[in-house]
Order: structure tokens, then C-alpha cells, then sequence
């Protein structure tokens, strides 16, 4: 059983790892599982043979034994349903990890995907400078709680689980926006997630397909 994904041929952050694949090869990392990389342009995301496998025509897919999935919240659950090493045994936990997978793409990401486009792709709208900072405090407004619920554990909901890769992989896009660093034990969840080897790895495979050299480790 070969598990291909796809990724970005040349990634817009330069191979910073926030490319939404860095979050399946992380999962696929965790559960110990090869794959296989095919890198697509921008162009070739809208054309009929990727878009027969992604509706949306973007990055990842997953293509595992004739199943083509899409949506990373939907491949991450089904990594973690398939192998042992992202969610808990136990029923109840095991929703509550699924729960903390949903807050992370339902709750916490829209409003940081907001800032993003707000600082990108807004940027010389008039109204930009006025709206920048309603959004930003919305940001901070998913993560204040968030920050409380955290409070001085080091995951979550016990184990490190596919609900902090999910919540890490979503909260990684805000550290350049120095809105992380507001929130301490936070900040300090990220980089737990980022110093797991399993995202190490992740993370250099991205990379090398960036800048054309091969992983360093
Ligand atoms: N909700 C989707 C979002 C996928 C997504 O936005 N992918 C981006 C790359 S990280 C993409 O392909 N962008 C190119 C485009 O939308 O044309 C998921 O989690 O898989």
C-alpha cells in the first residue's frame, strides 16, 4: 500500500513549513508510515486531473489503496483512525482528541487565515490599516481562551495527540505575527510541537523540496 500525497512544486513561504502537507507528512511521521510526494504546479491545481481529486484544486491530497481523500482535518483523522500513535484508546478521550481536531480547523483557523489574507493580500486596500487590528483581535480572542484551557499542561488533553498537531499546525502560520509570544504557554505548545522528531522530519522533507537540496537529517 504506497500513501502518495501531493504538495506544492514551489511553495509561496519558501519551504517556512506552513504548507498545509506539512501536516500530513507530520501525522504520517508520528505513525511511522512512508509516503510518497507528487509536487503539482500552481497551473496544474485547476486542471481536471487534479481537481478530480481535489474539488477546490489545492494542496494536500491523499491517495492511499484506490481511497482519495482531501482536506487535511478529514486525512489526519484518518491517518490517526488507521495507525496507533495519535489518538487514545480510551472512547472518550479519543472524541475529545477528535474535538480538539475540529476546534483547530473550525475555530482557531479561520481568524488567522483572516489576518493572513488581511496582511497579505489586503495590504493596499484603503481600509487596510483600520481593519488590521479588529482582526488581529480576533486572533487573540480564539487564543486567550485557548491559552487558558492549555494552562501549564503540555498538550491538550493528556498525550500528545492528533489535536495538538492539528491546533500546533494551525497556530505555526501566527509566529511571525508576534501575537503568539502574547500568549507564553502558548507560544511554549508550539515549540513542543515543533521539537517532536516526528515534525522534524516533516518538516526537512518540505524543505528539501524547496530549496532542491535533500534533508539534512
Ligand atoms: N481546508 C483545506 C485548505 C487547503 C488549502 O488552502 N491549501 C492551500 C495550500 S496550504 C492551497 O492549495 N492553495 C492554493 C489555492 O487555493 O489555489 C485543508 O485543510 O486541506
Amino acid at each position: 500500500m504506497t500513501i502518495t500525497l501531493t504538495a506544492f512544486e514551489r511553495s509561496p513561504d519558501g519551504g517556512k513549513g506552513l504548507a498545509r502537507d506539512t501536516r500530513v507528512r507530520w501525522a504520517l511521521e508520528e505513525v511511522g508510515q512512508p509516503y510518497e510526494v507528487r509536487l503539482v504546479s500552481f497551473r496544474a491545481l485547476k486542471e481536471p486531473a487534479h481537481l478530480a481529486l481535489h474539488p477546490f484544486g489545492q494542496i494536500p491530497t491523499y491517495e492511499e489503496d484506490g481511497l482519495a481523500l482531501f482536506e487535511t482535518g478529514a486525512i489526519v483523522l484518518h491517518i490517526a483512525g488507521r495507525h496507533a500513535g495519535l489518538l487514545p484508546h480510551d472512547a472518550h478521550a479519543r472524541a475529545r482528541a477528535i474535538a480538539w481536531m475540529f476546534a483547530a480547523v473550525n475555530t482557531v483557523e479561520p481568524p488567522i487565515l483572516e489576518l493572513v489574507t488581511a496582511k497579505i493580500f489586503e495590504a493596499d486596500q484603503p481600509w487596510a490599516r483600520e481593519r488590521l487590528p479588529l482582526v488581529a483581535d480576533r486572533v487573540r480572542g480564539r487564543l486567550k481562551p485557548l491559552a487558558a484551557r492549555l494552562g501549564a499542561a503540555d498538550w491538550l488533553d493528556g498525550a500528545f495527540s492528533a489535536g495538538d498537531l492539528m491546533m500546533v499546525s494551525v497556530l505555526l502560520r501566527l509566529k511571525a505575527s508576534g501575537i503568539l509570544d502574547e500568549s507564553p504557554n502558548l507560544a511554549a505548545y508550539v515549540a513542543r510541537g515543533e521539537a517532536r522528531p516526528a515534525y522534524r522530519r516533516a518538516f526537512d522533507a518540505q524543505l528539501a523540496v524547496n530549496t532542491g537540496k535533500p534533508p539534512a537529517r
